[in-house]
C-alpha cells in the first residue's frame, strides 16, 4: 500500500480488516513500530474523531504526530501555472514538499466544495497532496470518500453481526445542511468487499454517483427497505444531481422506534456527529441498540491497520 485514499488503495482489503480485528485485541503489540517515525495531519476542516483517534493509533504505534489546522495559516493554491497574485500565498507543491521533511505519514482532511462537482469528484485536494508529497498520503475525509470511517464502520459490523451474511441498509435522513456524499460513497464502496446484503434507501433525487451504486440495490420505500435488515446505518447527503443541492427536509425519513421496529432487532449505526431529533430519534441512539460509540471505539484500530501497512 502506497498511500490510503480510497479502497482502490488497498491491495487485500480483507487483509486489513484482519489487521484492524488484531489491532483491537491487541492495541499495544506494535508499539515500537513507529519509534522515531512522525504522522503530519493536515486538516483544512474541522474534526473530532479522525483527528483524536487517527492520533492515537499513531501513539499506540509509538510515532510521533504534528497537527495543524490549516484552514487558519496561509491560503494555499492547488492549480498549477497560475500567476500568484491573489490571496493564496504558498502553492501546494512547495507545502507538500517542505511538509514531506517534517514527517513520514501526511494525513489530509479536505471536504468538498459542493459547488464544483468536478473537482470535489477527482478529490482535488487529497490528489495534488499524493502527486507532490514525498512520503504515503492518509485521506482523512476527502470530497469523495472517507477510507477510514468505512473501514471502521466495517470492523464494527464485522464484529457485532449474528448472521454469516448480513443485511445492512444504508439510509438517507433529513438534515438542515448540505452536507457532503463522502461517508455513503464509501461506505458503499468498502460494503462491496464485506460478505453482506447492501440495501441503499433514499427520497428520488438523492441516489448517489452510480460509480459507487453500480450493482447495489436501491429501495426508493424506507419502510420495505428495512425489512429483517441486521444493522441501519443513517446518514444524510446533499444530491448528487443537482450537484451539493438540498431537495427535501421530509421527517418521515427520520430514523424513530417504529421504524426500527421494522428491523430484526437491527442495530443504528451513524458516523458522527449526528443531530439528534433530525436524522435519529433521541429513544432509538440512546437505546441499546445504537452502537454509534463503539464505531468511533474502532476509528483508533482502523487507523493503526492503516498506518502500520504503511510504516512497513
Ligand atoms: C461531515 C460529513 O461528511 O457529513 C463529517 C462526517 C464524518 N459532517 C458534517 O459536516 C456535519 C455538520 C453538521 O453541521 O451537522
Amino acid at each position: 500500500m502506497q498511500h490510503f485514499t480510497s479502497v482502490h488503495d488497498v491491495e487485500n482489503p480483507a487483509t486489513l480488516l484482519q489487521d484492524a480485528l488484531m489491532m483491537k485485541r491487541n492495541p499495544l503489540k506494535f508499539k515500537k513500530l513507529g519509534k522515531d517515525k512522525t504522522l503530519g495531519m493536515l486538516f483544512f476542516n474541522p474534526s473530532l474523531r479522525t483527528r483524536m483517534s487517527t492520533e492515537k493509533a499513531a501513539l499506540n504505534l509509538g510515532m510521533q504526530v504534528i497537527s495543524l489546522n490549516a484552514s487558519e495559516g496561509w491560503k494555499l493554491e492547488m492549480t498549477e501555472g497560475v500567476v500568484m497574485n491573489g490571496d493564496k500565498a504558498e502553492h501546494i507543491i512547495e507545502a507538500a514538499g517542505v511538509i514531506s521533511q517534517y514527517c513520514d505519514i501526511l494525513g489530509v482532511r479536505s471536504f468538498p466544495t459542493l459547488t464544483d462537482r468536478a473537482s470535489d469528484y477527482r478529490d482535488d485536494v487529497i490528489s495534488k497532496f499524493k502527486k507532490y508529497a514525498k512520503v504515503p498520503v492518509v485521506s482523512l475525509e476527502g470530497s469523495m470518500v472517507h477510507p477510514l470511517q468505512s473501514l471502521a464502520d466495517w470492523l464494527t459490523i464485522e464484529t457485532l453481526k449474528t448472521k454469516k451474511r448480513p443485511k445492512v441498509v444504508l439510509t438517507w435522513a433529513p438534515h438542515p445542511k448540505a452536507l457532503p456524499q463522502a461517508v455513503p460513497n464509501s461506505f458503499v464502496e468498502w460494503m462491496k468487499q464485506a460478505e453482506v446484503d447492501l440495501v441503499i434507501t433514499h427520497p428520488k433525487g438523492y441516489e448517489l454517483s452510480t460509480q459507487f451504486t453500480d450493482g447495489v440495490t436501491i429501495e426508493y420505500n424506507q419502510n420495505q427497505a428495512f425489512k429483517d435488515a441486521d444493522f441501519i446505518y443513517a446518514k444524510n447527503w446533499s444530491a448528487y444531481e443537482p450537484y451539493g443541492q438540498i431537495l427535501n427536509m421530509d421527517p418521515n425519513w427520520t430514523i424513530s422506534p417504529e421504524k426500527m421496529a421494522l428491523t430484526d432487532n437491527g442495530k443504528f449505526m451513524h458516523c458522527l456527529p449526528v443531530r439528534r431529533n433530525q436524522i435519529v430519534m433521541d429513544a432509538v441512539i440512546d437505546s441499546p441498540n445504537s452502537i454509534v460509540l463503539e464505531q468511533a471505539n474502532n476509528r483508533t484500530f482502523a487507523a493503526m491497520a492503516v498506518l502500520k501497512n504503511l510504516l512497513r
